[in-house]
């Protein structure tokens, strides 16, 4: 750690990775096997990192590590069109029927940021409506925070971003439709887009609520607005067709990133022809990437989407997995008298401290304890459990963890829960 804060700013490229939310010096990782990694001391954990959410497979799986090993020989970059590309694209565009065609980028910022000038263009209008508590990546125009209403432009919520770019994006409460007509009616004909997290993951777990997401449609179909997907950690987890496929609503254009690339650097955008036709070279939207579609990283997007495909029952075992897990966890909350609850949906989970029921949206997300959390979170380091150092982000079960992991990994919490 010392050596890499020489030359890294807080010792690593993502700063959520520096344990900053809950104390201490971050594992370093020197592999990963399935379910579990190992430090660079040694020591093996079950992860529930699993690098916030590309390897739904596990770590290192074999048919993604050799479709790499293969591809590597022929070139790593060309610059130029190859054949990986349309072969990545199809399965994603087989699995999401709203995606008629894609973009491939390196990263889900890129995806997003990409989707929301489309959406600019698309409808010639400047404003984009998020919501709080969700989380696009960090392209200038989504780093802001809420302004006094939700029909008041918002604040930069990072150092850099200029109010300019602030001023571009409202902000209104996730799961609050009320907020959704009134900032539509408050800016007509102004709002382009509104970009969506349909299952919420970077609050910890917040689902939608009965009808929310139908509504989102609705508002945007009666503004003449463009609904964004952003299914960067839903796509391919959810359900082989993300979270829209679940709650049968269709976006306009949908985000993905993470699972696509199986952990290589991947994110895509994609929608309806008619607007992916807008993007350059068809059209006047620039957008440009020297690693996008990078063979590799197709190579590895491809073997863990056809290995998904060939996994019989593979959300039903991922669904299988989060309830016995949330069911382990909510009984070892219940024996301990430990004020927490689960939220989860599917293969994502995250334990709330301090609160007694799963969270609506980002005011009753922020009220819990992350003090206890980050307690919570070095008892099951110290127990050999790897979660991920923020109460805010979930946990991700894969297809390698299984019922031995879980239970081991509930009767750590027992423990954990009773220091
Ligand atoms: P990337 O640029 O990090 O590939 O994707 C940004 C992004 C976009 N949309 C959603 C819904 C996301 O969750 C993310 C990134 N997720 C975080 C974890 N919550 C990545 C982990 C990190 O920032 O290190």
């Amino acid at each position: 750690m010392e050596r890499a804060q020489r030359v890294l700013p807080g010792g690593v490229d993502s700063p959520v990775r520096a344990y900053r939310a809950v104390g201490g010096s971050p594992v370093f990782v020197a592999s990963g096997q399935g379910a579990s990694i190992t430090d660079v001391d040694g020591e093996d954990y079950i992860d529930y990192v699993q690098s916030y959410g590309p390897l739904i497979l596990g770590h290192a799986h074999p048919a993604v590590v050799e479709a790499i090993r293969a591809a590597a020989p022929l070139g790593t970059s060309f610059g130029a069109p190859t054949e990986a590309e349309p072969a990545l694209a199809e399965r994603i565009i087989e699995a999401i029927p709203s995606i008629e065609m894609l973009r491939f980028v390196s990263s889900g910022t890129e995806a997003a940021m990409s989707a929301i000038r489309l959406a600019r263009a698309a409808t010639k209008r400047d404003l984009i409506l998020k919501f709080d508590g969700c989380y696009h990546g960090h392209a200038d125009g989504l780093l802001v925070a809420a302004g006094s209403g939700v029909t008041t432009l918002s604040l930069p919520d990072s150092a850099g971003v200029s109010a300019a770019y602030a001023a571009q994006t409202l902000v209104a409460p996730y799961n609050d439709l009320d907020a959704v007509r009134a900032a539509f009616a408050a800016r007509p004909g102004q709002i382009a887009a509104i970009i969506v997290e349909p299952i919420a993951g970077n609050m910890g777990i917040v689902r939608p609520g009965e009808g929310y997401l139908a509504g989102l449609r609705e508002a945007c179909d009666a503004a003449g607005a463009l609904l964004i997907f952003d299914e960067v950690i839903s796509g391919f987890r959810a359900s082989i067709g993300g979270a829209q496929a679940i709650y049968g609503v269709r976006p306009d254009i949908t985000v993905l990133g993470k699972i696509i690339g199986g952990g290589l650097p991947v994110g895509a955008y994609g929608g309806r022809r008619d607007l992916m036709s807008l993007i350059a070279p068809l059209g006047p939207v620039y957008q440009a990437g020297t690693l996008s579609g990078n063979p590799l990283a197709m190579a590895a997007g491809t073997a863990t989407l056809d290995t998904l495909r060939s996994t019989p029952d593979a959300y039903t075992r991922l669904d299988d997995l989060g309830a016995r897990l949330e069911a382990g966890l909510s009984k070892v909350i219940a024996s301990t008298g430990v004020r927490a609850v689960v939220a989860r949906s599917g293969s994502l989970l995250t334990l709330f401290f301090s609160l007694d029921t799963p969270p609506h949206d980002w005011t009753e997300a922020k009220q819990a304890d992350t003090a206890a959390f980050a307690r919570f979170h070095h008892a099951m380091l110290e127990g050999g459990v790897h979660l991920p150092p923020s109460q805010y982000e979930a946990w991700f079960l894969s297809l390698a963890h299984t019922d031995a992991d879980v239970d081991r990994t509930i009767e750590i919490a027992g423990r954990a829960l009773s220091t």
